[in-house]
């Protein structure tokens, strides 16, 4: 498996380690590339699935739809696809991306949503936005006095499962926003000054979600799909419920990194009045059942 980590700025013969990749992510353009992360049987049985699932009975929820409400439908959303198939399970795990996210949000991160992003042909885009957990930050004052950018609670990484053009919706993005700490407004003039996340399927983008960004409409005649990772520091409430909706055998068969993932070694919250008894958090404590 052949990855390099490319800084949007960057040629594609600068490779960029961990340390670099996170100061990128906290202070620079906000994002990195590993590209060719995945090869292109991967990303067949994963498009195969997505495509399959997204076209089910009942419609799901989607987010950032703002004026095409009406359009709703031309964006699918397949979600909590730790279910839907092992691959699903292999990708979260990506060995660089883990090294990376493990080293900007802490080495006991988790997972807060693993979904896919499927915009139809002719489908309108999204609006400007950040990603769980400040997505609604357009609601500024539930948030905590002076909260900033200098540490991140979120790390997005983004598989492309199709090549992402101008054409067909590639995520638009402004690089440096994650330091503003806000959410994007009309007179920010986001579509004059973005850019674009190109590259090709089996690419990862992975990027802090304060990041501004949104789907673009597809002009394109098929589908462009895209698995949407959410990393979260261990102490954040995960987005996609993960005790609850992840099956039994895939919880019983998980890795120890999956277990971290799925929150399964992070014991709170709990019912303390019916914990074993005995001092459990300190420098000097018996580890936890
Ligand atoms: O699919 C995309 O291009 C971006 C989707 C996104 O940012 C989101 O749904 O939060
Ligand atoms: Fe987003």
């Amino acid at each position: 498996m052949r990855c390099s980590r490319i800084g949007v700025h960057a040629t594609i013969d600068e490779l960029m380690d961990t340390e670099q990749s996170v100061t990128a992510l906290l202070t620079g353009a906000g994002h990195v590339w590993l590209r060719g992360a995945f090869d292109a049987e991967t990303i067949a049985t994963a498009r195969d699935i997505v495509e399959r699932e997204a076209f089910g009975e009942t419609p799901k929820v989607t987010h950032f739809h703002g004026h095409h409400e009406d359009e709703v439908q031309l964006q699918r959303r397949v979600w909590n696809l730790l279910n839907k198939g092992q691959v699903f399970v292999d990708v979260v795990q990506h060995p660089e991306v883990m090294d990376i996210v493990g080293a900007f949000l802490g080495d006991e991160f988790i997972l807060g949503s693993i979904a896919a992003n499927l915009i139809m042909s002719g489908g309108p885009g999204q609006e400007p936005h950040v990603d769980y957990p400040y997505w609604d930050m357009y609601k500024r004052s539930s948030f905590p006095r002076n909260v900033n950018a200098s540490f991140a609670l979120n790390c997005q990484a983004t598989v492309l499962l199709d090549d992402f053009t101008e054409e067909n919706g590639a995520t638009a993005f402004l690089p440096g926003t994650q330091t503003l700490c806000r959410y994007p407004q009309e007179d920010d003039a986001f579509h004059d000054r973005c850019e674009r996340m190109l590259g090709k399927a089996g690419d990862v983008v992975i990027f802090n979600g304060l990041v501004w960004h949104c789907a673009m409409p597809n002009r394109s005649s098929r589908s462009r799909s895209a698995i949407l990772i959410q990393y979260l520091p261990k102490f954040v409430k995960p987005m996609e419920d993960q005790l609850r909706g992840v099956a039994a055998r895939v919880q019983e068969s998980a890795s120890p990194m999956l277990r971290q993932l799925l929150g399964m070694n992070y014991p709170y919250p709990q019912l303390l009045d019916e914990a074993q008894a005995g001092n459990t958090e300190g420098r000097y404590t018996r580890p936890q059942k």
